[in-house]
């Protein structure tokens, strides 16, 4: 399955979270063919009294499923020091969201995909269109919509993009 993760932190060398944490989704078992695109620095969604985050997206083909992921991402973010209890949309170390799980249309109490705020979020379709502007989201809000379409619905507002271009696995 073709699967893009949008990466995010907040707290700490951000960089070197998203760093490592890309290191570590390309070591997961079942995960082949990882790219990344740029780092953006990006003004944050939600409360205001936080710091700017480092965002970014990845894909890869992922050989298991959408649950399955979702526990070893989550893993991941506790091995970056992610408390489970933080305020909703407050800051963190590190952030792994499933954003897209090839064609499939998951809305259960826990796991949403298409990632429910992906339509809305300018730091997550920028980074997306540098791998996949083309791609067709297949349900949710974006529902039959490609990356570009939402990119010309969604304000470009308050993301940079940093030099340096695609981040790559070490
Ligand atoms: N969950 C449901 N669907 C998914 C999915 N597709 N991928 C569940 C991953 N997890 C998914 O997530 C809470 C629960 O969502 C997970 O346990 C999983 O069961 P969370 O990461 O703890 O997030 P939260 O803060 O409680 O709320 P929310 O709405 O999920 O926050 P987000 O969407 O993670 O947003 N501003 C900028 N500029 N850049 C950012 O990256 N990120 C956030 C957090 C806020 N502001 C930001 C950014
Ligand atoms: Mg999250």
């Amino acid at each position: 399955m073709q699967v893009h993760v949008a990466l995010g932190s907040n707290l700490g060398d951000r960089e070197s979270h998203l760093r490592r944490a890309l290191g570590d989704i390309a070591d997961l078992e079942g995960v082949s063919m990882l790219v990344c695109s740029s780092l953006y620095e990006t003004a944050p969604m939600g409360p205001q009294d936080q710091p700017d985050y480092i965002n970014a997206v990845c894909r890869f083909d992922y050989r298991g499923t959408a649950r399955a992921l979702m526990g070893r991402l989550q893993s991941i973010e506790r091995e970056h020091g992610r408390l489970a209890n933080g305020r909703r949309w407050g800051e963190r170390p590190l952030d792994l969201d499933i954003i897209l799980f090839g064609e499939q249309i998951i809305d259960e109490p826990d796991l949403s995909v298409p990632h429910p705020g992906l339509s809305e979020r300018s730091f997550v379709l920028w980074p997306l269109a540098e791998l996949d502007e083309n791609l067709t989201v297949p349900g949710g809000r974006g529902q039959g919509k490609s990356v570009v379409q939402l990119q010309q619905q969604c304000p470009r507002l308050g993301i940079q993009r940093l030099p340096g271009g695609a981040l790559s696995v070490e």
